[in-house]
């Protein structure tokens, strides 16, 4: 028997903020699985911010997607059917078809694993997955963070960035972050212990807000945003500071290419290192990485928010809500 399976494609691709007129959902039939394949029903889809680079003509470090296929990206799912050595039905896997609630796939192109807590499938997909990744490699392997020492964090309380506090907090350093509401703010400080919190909406001068928070200026930024955040962080950013260049939201939508900072100079005189990274270069870390992290959580040393956002038709406005701030921590669809 055959089953039917919901796609979200590509269409055509956006030059600034995108809508849903580039997107469209197709629906499939899908045979039985062939030798070596499993069906697998995704529970929880990942959208992040950089599917909004992927949607442009030209990749730099991955390839664009395509138009009029499937979108993919992160999402955990369970074997409906198998018709492969060492899958069976009811197995969860991590895999990368994303947009898509039912698929078919060669079992070596998806990772079963055991789950820490099979009510929280959804955690693999934030902090003890890519992006709690990111904030683990991020931190340790560039920012290299000293105890004692000041860690600025943009997008503070998002799915990055609310590791990054936390796990720079379990290692002893004063943490200041910036995000877009009080709500978020007042988290990050009575649930997350994060030292003080910057509303950049609300602050008035960047630059002024960051000297007051971080009176012994910042050693460690964790750039997420872009923009007047990297020009604020480097004017208090102390000598021999480390900036761990992770993403720069702000810029992504961007029909042009927005003017720079106007204090680059800065990094010569402050003798700062800017490293840009991108997570999926470091596996060598994973091992370490899912042993503290499963760790932490399980400790409550690491909290955890997720905004969900119910259903594949709803999958679109859950990735625009990443650009205007609508989510509250990861950002997950449920299928
Ligand atoms: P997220 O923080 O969960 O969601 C995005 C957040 O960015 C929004 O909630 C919003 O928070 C903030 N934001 C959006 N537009 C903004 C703007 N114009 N100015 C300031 N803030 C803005 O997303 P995430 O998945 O954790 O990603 C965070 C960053 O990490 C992104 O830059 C992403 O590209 C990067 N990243 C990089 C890698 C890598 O390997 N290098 C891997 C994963 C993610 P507020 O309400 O606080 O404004
Ligand atoms: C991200 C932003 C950008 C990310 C990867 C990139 C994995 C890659 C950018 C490029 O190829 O230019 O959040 O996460």
């Amino acid at each position: 028997m055959s089953i039917t399976a919901r796609q979200i494609h590509l269409v055509s691709r956006p030059d600034g903020m995108p809508n849903h007129d580039h997107f469209a959902t197709v629906e499939v039939e899908l045979p039985a699985p062939g030798d070596g394949q499993v069906l697998i029903k995704n529970h929880y889809m990942s959208v992040d911010p950089y599917m909004r680079g992927r949607m442009r003509a030209q990749g730099v470090y991955a390839e664009p997607y395509a138009l009029n296929q499937p979108m993919h990206g992160g999402a955990v799912g369970e074997v409906l059917k198998s018709n492969a050595e060492g899958f069976e039905v009811g197995d969860i896997v991590l895999n990368g078809a994303a947009w898509q609630d039912n698929f078919l796939a060669d079992a070596s192109t998806v990772n079963k694993f055991t789950p820490f807590d099979m009510d929280r499938l959804s955690l693999y997909l934030g902090t003890l997955g890519m992006p709690g990744m990111t904030a683990y490699v991020g931190l340790l392997r560039f920012g290299e963070p000293k105890p004692g020492e000041t860690v600025f964090v943009s997008a503070a309380s998002g799915a990055v960035g609310a590791n990054v506090c936390q796990i720079a907090k379990n290692l002893g350093c004063n943490v200041v972050g910036s995000v877009g509401s009080n709500d978020k703010a007042q988290w990050l400080l009575d649930e997350c212990s994060v030292d003080e919190v910057i509303n950049y909406k609300t602050c008035g001068d960047l630059t002024e807000a960051l000297t007051k928070a971080a009176p012994n200026g910042v050693d460690v930024y964790f750039e997420n945003v872009g923009g007047e955040h990297l020009q604020a962080a480097l004017n208090v950013m102390n000598h021999f500071g480390r900036i761990a260049a992770c993403g720069m939201i702000a810029t992504y939508n961007n029909a042009e290419p927005a003017s720079g900072p106007n204090n680059l100079m800065l990094i010569v005189g402050k003798k700062v290192r800017i490293n840009g990274f991108i997570v999926f270069d470091h596996n060598d870390m994973r091992t370490q990485f899912l042993s503290d992290m499963e760790s932490w959580v399980s400790e409550g040393k690491i909290k955890t928010k997720e905004t969900i956002v119910e259903g594949l038709d709803n999958a679109v406005d859950a990735f625009l809500a990443l650009f205007t701030g609508d989510n509250f921590g990861k950002m997950i669809v449920k299928l």
